[in-house]
């Protein structure tokens, strides 16, 4: 014991003298960092803030080919969240996945901006935005998970190729609810349909009990306003519905009796002959996890003692357990849930490992509070089909190579 608390302090004091021959080695030349500080009609004012330039996290752009013919503009693209490089449950905004179809984010000017309730309503009303501002607001810990993001094979398929398509955000906002009670929902309304301002109309049907329920208008996120790629100046939250159903740049709710298969909805997302609105979407997400660290596309520096730390989340409520195992699923244990474990928000969990070099599978087993456990992929698959990417969430298996080498074992 008593060696091993030397080391340890030999190891801080190295680690220590190291840090500070960096931090000297490391003074912004020009003094770059002030470089945004100005003054305007003699206020002296800095501009909204950068990272340091030496982090340098950057979203993959998505391999769907769909969205790289559409558009040549960047702004069209899809991006993945790096899921390994985030701290705590939060992810920045400026590291949200993004997911548009194709659509650059439309260049709203806020002030003019106005969001109709109107179809089977006693009262159409209009917003504007500062009038939604002064109403009672709420703030609440969400994931959003594209239904795209489903794992999948291929050794060299790394954790933003196979996860990348979810991030956790605090999101502020007005709860739907309110401006449903306001306008009066007529009798025979039994969904509503979000409308966008986008140039192909993203539109999507909601059933009435999930927007009644704590469907959120949100004009806040992280902190700040919601970022152009993610809906500015608002979105619908939905909490644990599929991505898709979370409509960005909204501007109208319309209350109507059925599900619309509107244009998107149907080139998006209901798919194969005869297939319908209930066969096309899956709504809810179930329970599901994923290893960040060691994940696949790392390596791992040498043998002795890591963390296995990762997300797990389900649509259906919070997350009660979390299991790894080291053997590809023989024997599991039980990982430590760390605080906040919200509902339908991304939770962390963490499990202290020893790695002696020889060839390992780890992969870890979420269940919600519902009681519902995420599938393997033999289980996902004999459930759902081979069909598309339904909910896809199997259990991700990666592979620690005996050199270190992390790779996808789906
Ligand atoms: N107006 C509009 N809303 C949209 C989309 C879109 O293309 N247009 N994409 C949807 C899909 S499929 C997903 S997964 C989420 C992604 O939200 P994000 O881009 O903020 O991550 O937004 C949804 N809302
Ligand atoms: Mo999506």
């Amino acid at each position: 014991m008593k060696s091993k608390r030397v080391a340890r302090r030999q190891l801080l004091r190295g680690g220590g003298a190291a840090l500070l021959g960096l931090a000297a080695g490391a003074r912004p030349a020009s003094g770059q960092i002030w470089r945004s500080a100005h003054s305007e009609d003699g206020k002296r004012l800095m501009r909204y803030g950068e990272r340091s330039r030496f982090v340098k996290s950057e979203r993959y752009i998505s391999d769907n080919k769909v969205n790289m013919e559409m558009h040549g503009d960047m702004n069209g693209f899809d991006a993945l969240t790096p899921l390994d490089e985030q701290m705590g449950v939060i992810t920045p905004a400026s590291l949200h996945f993004v997911s548009s179809h194709g659509n650059a984010p439309p260049d709203i000017d806020p002030q003019k901006h106005r969001l109709m309730i109107h179809g089977m309503v006693d009262r159409p009303l209009i917003f504007t935005m500062e009038e939604l501002k002064r109403l009672p607001s709420v703030t609440r810990i969400h994931y959003i998970e594209c239904r795209a993001n489903s794992p999948r094979g291929g050794e060299e398929r790394t954790l933003q190729q196979n996860h990348g398509w979810i991030s956790c955000s605090e999101w502020t906002g007005v709860p739907l609810s309110l401006l449903l009670k306001e306008a009066g929902v007529k009798a025979g309304a039994t969904w509503v349909l979000g409308e966008s301002a986008e140039p192909t109309k993203g539109a999507k049907s909601i059933p009435l009990g999930k927007a009644m329920l704590d469907t959120l208008i949100a004009y806040g996120q992280n902190g700040e306003p919601v970022r152009p790629h993610n809906g500015f100046p608002l979105r619908l939250v939905v909490p644990g519905f599929e991505g898709n159903f979370q409509v960005k740049w909204l501007e109208a709710i319309k209350v109507v009796d059925r599900p619309y298969a509107t244009y998107w909805e149907h080139t998006s997302f209901v798919k194969g002959a005869g297939a319908t609105m209930s066969l096309g979407n899956y709504w809810e997400q179930g329970p599901k996890s994923v290893i960040t660290s060691p994940a696949g596309g790392q390596r791992l520096s040498g043998h002795g003692y890591y963390q296995i730390v990762g997300f797990a989340w389900s649509g259906n409520g919070a997350v009660r357990r979390v299991e790894v195992s080291i053997d590809g699923g023989r024997t599991w244990s039980d990982a430590q849930i760390q605080d906040p474990a919200l509902p339908m928000a991304l939770t962390r969990f963490q499990l202290p490992w020893r790695w002696n070099g020889t060839e390992a599978v780890l992969q870890t087993r979420c269940t919600d509070d519902r009681g519902q456990v995420q599938p393997t992929k033999a289980h996902h698959t004999a459930f759902w089909g081979d069909w598309g990417p339904p909910h896809g969430n199997p259990i991700q298996p990666w592979r620690v190579t005996r050199d270190g080498q992390v790779l996808n074992a789906l």
